[in-house]
C-alpha cells in the first residue's frame, strides 16, 4: 500500500476517534518505513485538525474532541519510544507546561518528544499549571528554557502573566522563554516579551537551539 494511503488511514482514524485503527495504522506506517515525524505531521495531526474544524463547524461536540485526542494519543504512544530511545549527553534543560485553565496537551507533548529526541532534558509540568508552579520549578529545576503552551484565546494571557512573574521574582534574566499553541504567533511573542515562538514541534527544536546559542 502506498504511504499516502497509510497516512490517510491514520488521519481518518483520528477523525473518527478510532484508537484501535490509529494504533494499528501507526504500526503499519512504521513497518512501511515512514518516518515518525511524517506520521505525526501528515497523518495524526491532519486528523486532529479535521476534528477541530468539525467542532468549530458545530458538527462535532466535546466527546468527539476527546475521542479524537485519545486516538491521536494511541498513535503517539507507538512513536514515542522510537523517537526518544537513544540516550546521550543533554544539550540543555527545558521546563514545559500548559498554562492554568487549559487542558490541551497533545501539542505540548509532541514538542517535548521532539526536544528529548534532539537531546534536551525536559521536565513536564503537565496541564493546567499555575504561574507560581513555573516559578517554583524555575528555581528548583534550573532550566535554561521555559516552554509555555496555550491553546485557548481565553488562556494565552497566562503566558504574559508567567513572564511578568519571572520578572518580579528576579528570574527573567536567568531563563529564555519560548511560547506556542495554535492561537499564538510571533506578534504575540513580541508583545509579551517572549524570547521565542514556534508554530510546530520541529521549529520548536530549532528555536530552543538558537536560544541557547547552539546554532546561528
Ligand atoms: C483535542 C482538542 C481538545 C481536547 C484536548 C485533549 C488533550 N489531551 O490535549 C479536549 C477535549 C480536552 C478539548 C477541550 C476544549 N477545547 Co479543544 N481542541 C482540541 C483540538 C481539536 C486539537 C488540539 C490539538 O491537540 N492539536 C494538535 C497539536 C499537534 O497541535 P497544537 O496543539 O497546536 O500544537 C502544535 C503547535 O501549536 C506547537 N506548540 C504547542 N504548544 C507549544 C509550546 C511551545 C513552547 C512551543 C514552542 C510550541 C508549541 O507545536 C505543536 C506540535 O506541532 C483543537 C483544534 C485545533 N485545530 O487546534 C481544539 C480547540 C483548541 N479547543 C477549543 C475549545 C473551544 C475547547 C473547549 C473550550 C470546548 C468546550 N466547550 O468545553 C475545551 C476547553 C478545555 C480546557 N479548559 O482546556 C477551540 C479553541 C477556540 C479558541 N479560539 O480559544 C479549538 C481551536 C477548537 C475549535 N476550532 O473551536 N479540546
Amino acid at each position: 500500500m502506498a504511504n499516502e494511503e497509510i497516512l490517510r488511514k491514520l488521519s481518518e482514524g483520528v477523525l473518527e476517534g478510532d484508537e484501535v485503527q490509529v494504533k494499528e495504522w501507526t504500526e503499519k506506517a512504521i513497518a512501511a518505513g515512514i518516518e515518525p515525524l511524517e506520521v505525526i505531521n501528515d497523518g495524526l495531526t491532519k486528523g486532529i485538525q479535521g476534528v477541530g474544524a468539525l467542532f468549530a463547524a458545530g458538527t462535532y461536540f466535546l466527546p468527539d474532541l476527546l475521542l479524537g485526542a485519545k486516538a491521536m494519543d494511541a498513535g503517539i504512544k507507538v512513536l514515542e519510544p522510537l523517537m526518544t530511545g537513544q540516550k546521550r549527553e543533554f544539550i540543555g534543560r527545558v521546563l514545559m507546561g500548559t498554562v492554568q485553565g487549559d487542558l490541551h496537551e497533545i501539542g505540548k507533548n509532541i514538542v517535548i518528544m521532539m526536544l528529548k529526541t534532539a537531546g534536551f532534558e525536559v521536565m513536564d509540568l503537565g496541564i493546567d499549571v499555575p504561574a507560581r508552579k513555573f516559578i517554583e520549578q524555575t528555581r528548583d529545576f534550573k532550566p535554561s528554557i521555559i516552554g509555555i503552551s496555550a491553546l485557548l484565546t481565553t488562556t494565552v494571557g497566562r503566558q504574559k502573566e508567567i513572564i511578568e512573574l519571572l520578572e518580579e521574582e528576579g528570574l527573567r534574566k536567568k531563563v529564555k522563554v519560548m511560547i506556542g499553541g495554535a492561537p499564538i504567533n510571533q506578534n504575540w511573542a513580541d508583545t509579551i516579551g517572549a524570547d521565542g515562538y514556534a508554530e510546530d514541534a520541529s521549529v520548536a527544536v530549532d528555536v530552543a537551539k538558537r536560544l541557547l546559542g547552539l546554532v546561528g
